[in-house]
């Protein structure tokens, strides 16, 4: 140990020093004896460091996925070597697709053992290779200041993203003399004003102009900006898949969602645009219909394409304006330009009739069954207001959920864009650690429910209290639908036999009852409200309700059954 005049700290303290510097307040674990000398740091600074204990990693690793969401701060998680760090590794992929910052930390074996294969050992630098956006072990502890200093600066700069940290145990225990590095500071690259020259002239020419919103990174500021941004030059506002809340839904621009299950007026919006301009978005395979609404690598419609990560720029689109810039700051720049001198009438009939298609979409249709879950978000929204955190997972109930809700602006929505079932229960939890006074609600199928059900423990452990709705169909609907469509009538491997859910509910102390009747629902809601800690409301669906365009008698006709 050199001489520095420096108290000495093990290595678990001089990390947990620095999270506190970095400003974390609330870590997720399952813990492992890998990281004992973690939790004995933690436990100095219990009052300042919430640490929540959950009961799976997938579970704490999507917590801490959405704390990284709601808060625009790296949502913590840690896990244990080789079978924590494997379950956890689902929101490692959600936080890279859906680019929000997260840092995985992992025990690791000691060094004396490494490479050997020992006890629960991975090389974590090639397990995550592909999928974080910096991998990392810290072998030495007089190193921690620096590599924290670094996750935080990469998880949080360009596209944001993962970060692991793996810390062998030996070296978590090792004692160090090394300064504190000071919190990180973020870089946000600002547009070339030559690109919002060509980006205003473009605009201004533009007979159907479309904007698509999309990608992490997005504050208020950014937001609201982009909707003043919007509405002074009169175009029509498209959030890609599950970003829906990147502007107000009630804002006179916002036209829709982009996403899988695209309704086909906005596909045909974007396939007929003269003008795209995609920001932080990055119109990828759910937001284009399978990269089939602009051609690769040249669109038609003229594409100006703003994202924090210039290799984002030219990787599929050849754009004709590519502008690299942080998405807050380009809509600061863009709300800053003086607006045309107003709009022709082509140009308002294109933005009105895109908030119509979209207000029009809104009315909820009959469906097979009684309860029509369209009313059911709809209720809920006039009941619960624009506070209301939404989650869910995957599978075709979220069809509803996104058609139907009004998202009513930035970090209202936990949705995931990889598409990972599972999601909605932990992301639930974590919004009421971060807002407990708003009202967050999670949606889940009863196959995505069950996939981190075991949650509803964590809930009830730290007093938290989110409504979960479970839309029960029997089934994995979303892969039967694609059976029906691809195979009718030969149902395998998606039919499901499930627990008694409000049982099962009421067993974690959940407020717990079953809906069978859409006329059921407001006094059912009425009564989780009150209740006063965590409720469970069970939907009974039918199986042909496969979306709310789709049933499976119909499919079954279509093919001749
Ligand atoms: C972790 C994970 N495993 C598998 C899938 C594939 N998958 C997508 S949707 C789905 C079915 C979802 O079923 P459920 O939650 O009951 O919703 P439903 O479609 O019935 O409304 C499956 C298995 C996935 N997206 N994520
Ligand atoms: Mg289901």
């Amino acid at each position: 140990m050199k001489a520095t005049g420096l108290a000495p700290r093990t290595g678990g303290q001089v990390l947990v020093d620095a999270l506190r510097i970095h400003g974390v307040d609330t870590a997720y674990c399952v813990p492992g004896e890998s990281f004992l000398a973690v939790l004995d740091a933690l436990h100095e600074v219990k009052d300042a460091l919430r640490l929540v204990v959950c009961r799976q990693e997938g579970g704490a690793a999507h917590m801490a996925e959405a704390h990284g969401k709601l808060t625009g701060s790296p949502g913590i998680c840690f896990a244990t070597r080789g079978p924590g760090a494997t379950n956890a590794s689902i929101a490692v992929h959600t936080a890279r697709q859906d680019s929000t910052p997260l840092i995985l930390f992992i025990g690791q074996v000691g060094r004396d053992c490494m490479e050997r294969e020992a006890w629960q050992e991975i090389d974590y630098r090639h397990m995550y290779g592909h999928i974080a956006k910096w991998v990392v072990q810290i072998e030495d502890p007089a190193r921690i200041p620096e590599m924290i200093s670094r996750a935080f600066h990469v998880a949080m700069s360009g596209r944001p993203g993962p970060v692991v940290i793996a810390l062998p145990e030996d070296m978590l225990t090792e004692q160090v003399s090394v300064a504190d590095a000071p919190a990180y500071r973020v870089t946000r690259a600002a547009p070339d004003p030559a690109a919002m020259a060509e980006l205003r002239e473009r605009l201004q020419s533009a007979q159907r102009p479309v904007m698509v919103l999309g990608g992490g990174g997005w504050r208020t500021e950014g937001s609201e900006a982009i909707g003043r941004f919007a509405q002074s030059f009169g175009v029509p506002v498209i959030a890609a898949f599950r970003r829906q809340d990147l502007l107000d839904n009630r804002h006179p621009c916002y036209s829709g969602e982009a996403g899988l299950g695209m309704n086909p007026r906005i596909a045909e919006r974007i396939r007929t645009a003269d003008l795209v301009v995609a920001v932080g978005a990055r119109l990828g395979e759910t937001s284009t219909n399978g990269y089939a609404l602009l051609d690769v690598p040249r669109p038609a419609q003229t594409l100006v394409h703003v994202h924090a990560d210039p290799n984002e720029l030219g990787r599929v689109y050849h754009a004709d304006v590519p502008v690299t810039a942080d998405v807050n700051t380009f809509a600061l720049a863009a709300a800053g330009m003086a607006p045309p001198e107003g709009l022709s009438a082509g140009r308002s009939a294109w933005l009105e009739q895109a908030r119509k298609d979209y207000e029009d979409s809104l009315a909820p249709e009959p469906m097979p069954g009684d309860v029509n879950l369209g009313e059911v978000v709809r209720h809920m929204d006039r009941i619960l207001g624009p506070e209301t955190i939404v989650s869910n997972g995957a599978g075709n109930y979220t069809l509803w959920v996104q058609r139907f809700h009004t998202y009513t602006g930035i970090r209202t929505q936990l949705a995931p864009t990889s598409g990972t079932m599972g999601y909605g229960v932990p992301a639930a939890i974590a919004a009421k650690l971060v807002y407990p006074d708003r009202p967050v609600v999670c949606f889940a199928g009863d196959g995505c429910f069950l996939m981190n059900g075991q949650e509803l423990a964590t809930a009830m452990q730290y007093g938290l209290d989110p409504l979960f709705i479970v839309v029960n169909n029997g089934m994995y609907g979303s892969i039967r639908m694609h059976q029906e469509k691809h195979y009718p009538g030969r149902v395998h491997g998606t039919e499901l036999h499930n627990p008694d859910f409000v049982a099962l509910a009421q067993a974690y102390g959940l407020h717990a009852e079953l809906v069978e009747r859409t006329e059921d629902f407001p006094a059912a809601l009425e009564r989780a409200r009150g209740a006063g800690r965590a409720a469970l409301l069970e939907l009974r669906v039918p199986q042909d309700a496969l979306s709310p365009k789709l049933t499976v008698s119909a499919l079954r006709r279509q093919a001749g059954l």
